[in-house]
């Protein structure tokens, strides 16, 4: 009798203690188990952060004058190590002008900004970069407010440029027919771009004197414009001009006024 009591009251304790430890939050864990940082270590570790050098450096992909400044800012320690999770602000400016301003930018691994700027011209680019800590929201900690100040020249991008040929046709000082089919200068129209070289040729094969002129003919009479002007070319004559803005640029025949052609300039 003692013995069933005993063993009634051993499964009630039992039942019990289950409950309560079922009702116990999971998320609390028992005081016991949980894991304590002294203080004096944390302290430790923000001034290691603080001590810790944090060198930016740029990662430019264009520098092309016309073009806008892309770059990335990477971060190491003086033993070259990548730093993560860096706040910064970067700014640049050129001819004093500000090109780029983004300031609490954050380079995370892997998940950085690209910067761009606007247009560049040919002046050299002064470009700081300020270090505002490492870390996020209100856990940061390292070095804040450390400049560093970077120049960069853009370069002018290598310009391919195209040799146009204009050569004035056969037969065209003696006849008008070319007029018709607009083909007194060959090709009577041309599109070149600002740069290239336009090379005029007087190939005219019955050995004519020709000139390439620019300006409109208004019925026979002409009115050059001064853009270029070959003056009267000998067969086989050359001539070079290279466009300096871009326009329709109209010209015509000096002894053959019905000669004409255009250079259209981009
Ligand atoms: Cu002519």
């Amino acid at each position: 009798m003692n013995f069933t009591y005993g063993l009634i009251a051993i499964v009630g304790l039992l039942v019990a203690a289950s409950l309560v430890l079922i009702s116990l939050d999971p998320q609390e864990t028992p005081e016991s188990n949980a894991i304590v940082i002294p203080e004096t270590k944390i302290a430790q570790i923000e001034e290691d952060l603080n001590q810790l050098s944090v060198n930016p450096s740029l990662l430019p992909s264009i520098t092309n004058v016309g073009d806008a400044l892309v770059l990335e800012v990477e971060f190491r320690d003086d033993d070259g190590n990548i730093v993560d999770h860096v706040n910064y602000d970067i700014f640049a400016s050129q001819d004093s002008d500000s090109i780029l301003s983004d300031p609490a930018a954050h380079r995370h691994p892997g998940k950085y900004p690209v910067h761009e700027s606007t247009t560049l011209t040919d002046s050299s680019i002064d470009i700081t970069v300020v270090v505002q800590g490492l870390g996020h929201g209100d856990d940061i900690f390292g070095p804040k407010g450390v400049e560093t100040a970077f120049t960069l020249t853009p370069v002018v991008a290598a310009q391919t440029a195209t040799n146009t040929e204009i050569r004035t046709a056969d037969n065209s000082g003696m006849s008008m027919d070319c007029q018709e089919y607009l083909d007194c200068y060959t090709p009577s129209v041309v599109t070149v771009s600002v740069g290239d070289v336009v090379t005029m040729i007087n190939s005219d094969s019955t050995a004519a004197m020709h000139s390439f002129t620019a300006g409109t003919v208004d019925g026979f009479t002409p009115s050059p414009s001064g853009t270029f002007d070959t003056g009267i070319m000998s067969a086989d004559d050359t001539f070079e001009w290279v466009p300096e803005s871009t326009g329709e640029v109209p010209y015509y025949c000096l002894l053959h006024t019905w000669m004409q052609g255009t250079i259209i300039v981009e």
